[in-house]
């Protein structure tokens, strides 16, 4: 396999790509894995990353939402760093998610497309993604919701499909899971079934480390007993209580606040708030959804581990709400367009005693800055070559911040250029090294 990256990478430089490799750390032979963290970061620290689905730029409250309320991480950003120009990798779900597991921008990476139905595209096993670096650094990794990088696996309970794909999430670094990784199926909030996967035995009974089991919730569909999100928050809270003494790295990817529109109570929004009732439904969810990411923060509390943990919070792609909620915050484009507002998430970072309180950063960030971020505090070389770069000294108001000249959005014809101060290349000058076959960096384990 080594032969075919080689030769790959060669084709790639050629193509030039290396102007975006040179913005990496490049693994040499026989090098180190480990490197140290930064100053100023405490050593290892647990990383949680909560991923909104399809909530615009504008539905938080702390980014000038007027009607949703969202305390709870308007209070995360009030005593943390918010970030004015971070963006999704795609304004859509599955090639964002993929461009976050694989820091590399939709031109380089490998899945380009959302695909439906049974047609999803998916990870190669010889991608590496952050489950997997972080793994390869001492961590505990869960996943708690929707991966949507692979949903053929052992255990599935369609007969058709039940069998083993190259995205299934036991080949990607994660040591517990629970959700639907379907990235149509999960979209049901009353599902017949979920799915876990436990090959330590974290969080409840051990499973085997290579396939799925079904979690049956029998008459979901008709009873409506168990609203998924709940349950993907209820294990996301028992896996921070199995792994509190760290270090751990937990991916909440929600499915909320995208359709089905449909939420277990309509509170706070009750009878007397003068909007229609698919617009209750959905400011519930988006409040529901808050108020879940503060009990994320609060048993970290509990636990005592806040001050050790950094807690990113952010979207998958722009805002698919009801007009009345203005959710692009005045961006033009939503979810599904190549503009501007198809792509500018939230971006908030939590870390008590670390990150200084009420901090403001317009760095020019997206997805794929992700994983080297998380590499460098863990004191691991990520992959090389890779699109991102680490935001460990925005984050820690220290150190000098490597900068991207430009983000690059894309599939096929389709394409968004955002370009950074001082970028005056042309779409044109720009294209040939933003675009290219996949890339398949190395991971020297
Ligand atoms: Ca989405």
């Amino acid at each position: 396999m080594s032969t075919t990256i080689a030769s790959r990478r060669d084709v790639l430089r050629a193509a030039g790509f290396g102007a975006a490799a040179a913005l990496t750390s490049k693994p040499l032979a026989g090098a180190p894995k480990t490197t140290k963290p930064p100053r100023g970061a405490r050593d290892k620290p647990n990383i949680i990353f909560i991923l909104a689905d399809d909530l615009g730029y504008g539905e938080l409250g702390c980014y000038g939402q007027k009607l949703i309320r969202t305390p709870a991480v308007d209070a995360m950003a009030r005593k943390g760093l918010k970030l004015t120009r971070f963006h999704a990798g795609f304004p859509l779900s599955l090639p964002a998610r993929c461009t976050l597991m694989t820091a590399l921008h939709s031109g380089h990476a490998r899945c380009r497309k959302n695909g439906g139905g049974g047609n999803h595209p998916e990870l190669a096993e010889e991608d590496t993604t952050i489950a997997t670096v972080l793994k390869a650094a001492g961590y505990k990794t869960a996943m708690t919701g929707k991966w949507a990088l692979g949903d053929r696996f052992i255990g599935c309970v369609k007969a058709s499909k039940n069998k083993d794909g190259s995205g299934a999430i036991y080949k990607h670094g994660w040591d517990y899971y629970f959700g639907e990784p379907n990235q149509t199926y999960c979209h049901s909030y009353y599902p017949e079934q979920l799915y876990r996967y436990d090959r330590y035995g974290l969080v409840g009974k051990k499973t085997d480390g290579n396939r799925l089991d079904v979690v049956p919730l029998k008459g979901n569909r008709a009873n409506r007993t168990h609203y998924t999100h709940d349950l993907i928050t209820a294990k996301a809270l028992a896996f921070i209580d199995a792994a509190k003494d760290g270090p751990f790295f937990l991916y909440v990817p929600y499915t909320i606040p995208h359709s089905d529109h449909v939420v277990p109570e309509l509170e706070p929004y009750t009878k007397d708030t003068p909007w229609q009732k698919k617009e209750k439904v959905y400011a519930s969810m988006v409040s529901r959804m808050d108020r879940d990411v503060g009990r994320i923060v609060k048993r970290l509390e509990t636990h005592g581990i806040a001050r050790n943990t950094l807690v990113i919070f952010t979207s998958d792609n722009g805002t698919a709400a009801p007009r009345l909620f203005e959710g692009s915050g005045g961006l033009p484009g939503r979810k599904g367009r190549f503009e501007v507002g198809g792509v500018r998430v939230p971006g908030v970072a939590y870390w008590p005693g670390t990150i200084q309180p009420g901090r403001t950063s317009d760095l020019l960030s997206a997805f794929w800055d992700i994983m080297p971020t998380c590499a460098a505090l863990a004191g691991i070389r990520p992959p090389a070559p890779i699109d991102g770069i680490s935001m460990v000294p925005t984050l820690l108001g220290r150190g000098t911040q490597a900068r991207h000249k430009y983000l690059y959005f894309g599939a096929g014809k389709r394409r968004l250029i955002i370009r950074n101060t001082g970028e005056t290349r042309t779409d044109e000058q720009i294209l040939p090294e933003a675009v290219t076959d996949v890339i398949v960096p190395t991971f020297p384990l």
